[in-house]
C-alpha cells in the first residue's frame, strides 16, 4: 500500500494571506491537537467551562473557561479582565507551556515577533452554538495581535473590517487551523457562524476555540 491511511495528520501547514493584517495558518496546530486537547481538559477540571451572561442579560451561546494571569469575563456588570475565577475565587489555571509556545510561534509566522500572551479563553461550542460579530477590545494594547486556535468541528469564521458595517468575508476554519489578526486588523469585528451538527474523531460533538491575548 502507497498511500498513507492518516495523511491529514501530517499534511505540511500553509499560510493564507486574507488582506492586511489577516493570516490564516492552515493546519498549524493539527499535529499538537491531541495534547493541547489533554491541556484543556486539565484546565477544565480546575475551571469548569460555563455558560456566561452579558451585560444586557443574555446567555452566551459558547461555554467558556480561561488560563492565564488574566481571565475574560462577562456578567452584568460588563466584560472585564481579572486574576481569579469568579465561580472559585482562585486564581486562573496557569496557560500550558504547549500553548504559549504555540501561540508564539504562530505570531511569528505572522509576523509578530516576541508575543507572550497573558490570557487565553476556551471556548467549547455546541451545534447551534454562534459568536456575532464583536471587536476584541478590553486588552490593554493593541499592538500585540490575538491568536485564535480551532479545534474539532468545522465552523465558518467571520473576518469584517473596523466597522460594524463592514461586510465580512466567511472562512471555513476546521481542525488545527489557527488565525492570527494584529496591525491594521486588530479591530476588525469578527465572529462564527451556527455550529452544525457532527461527530469529530478527537472532539466528539464540539469544537474548541483558544484565543490567545496579551491583555494585561
Ligand atoms: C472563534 N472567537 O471561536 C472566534 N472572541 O473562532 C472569538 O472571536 C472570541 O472565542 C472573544 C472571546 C472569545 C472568543
Ligand atoms: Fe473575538
Amino acid at each position: 500500500m502507497t498511500g498513507d491511511l492518516f495523511e491529514s495528520e501530517n499534511e505540511q501547514p500553509w499560510a493564507e494571506s486574507r488582506g492586511e493584517g489577516v493570516v490564516v495558518l492552515r493546519r498549524f496546530a493539527r499535529a499538537d491537537a491531541p495534547r493541547l486537547l489533554d491541556d484543556i481538559q486539565k484546565i477544565a477540571s480546575q475551571a469548569g467551562f460555563r455558560i456566561m451572561i452579558t451585560p444586557g442579560g443574555h446567555q452566551m451561546s459558547a461555554a467558556m473557561t480561561c488560563a492565564g494571569d488574566w481571565g475574560w469575563v462577562t456578567d452584568r456588570k460588563g466584560y472585564r479582565y481579572q486574576h481569579e475565577d469568579p465561580q472559585t475565587g482562585a486564581p486562573w489555571p496557569a496557560i500550558p507551556e504547549r500553548f504559549s509556545q504555540l501561540a508564539g510561534r504562530a505570531a511569528e509566522e505572522a509576523g509578530f515577533s516576541g508575543f507572550q500572551p497573558d490570557a487565553c479563553l476556551i471556548n467549547r461550542y455546541e451545534p447551534g452554538a454562534k459568536m456575532g460579530l464583536h471587536q476584541d477590545r478590553d486588552e490593554r494594547d493593541f499592538s500585540w495581535p490575538i491568536v485564535s486556535v480551532s479545534l474539532g468541528l468545522p465552523i465558518v469564521f467571520q473576518m469584517g473590517g473596523p466597522k460594524r458595517s463592514d461586510k465580512p468575508e466567511r472562512i471555513l476554519l476546521e481542525h488545527g487551523d489557527v488565525v492570527v489578526w494584529g496591525g491594521p486588523a486588530r479591530l476588525n469585528y469578527h465572529g462564527v457562524l451556527t455550529l452544525k451538527k457532527g461527530n469529530h474523531a478527537l472532539t466528539g460533538p464540539y469544537r474548541y476555540n483558544l484565543t490567545f491575548r496579551k491583555a494585561g
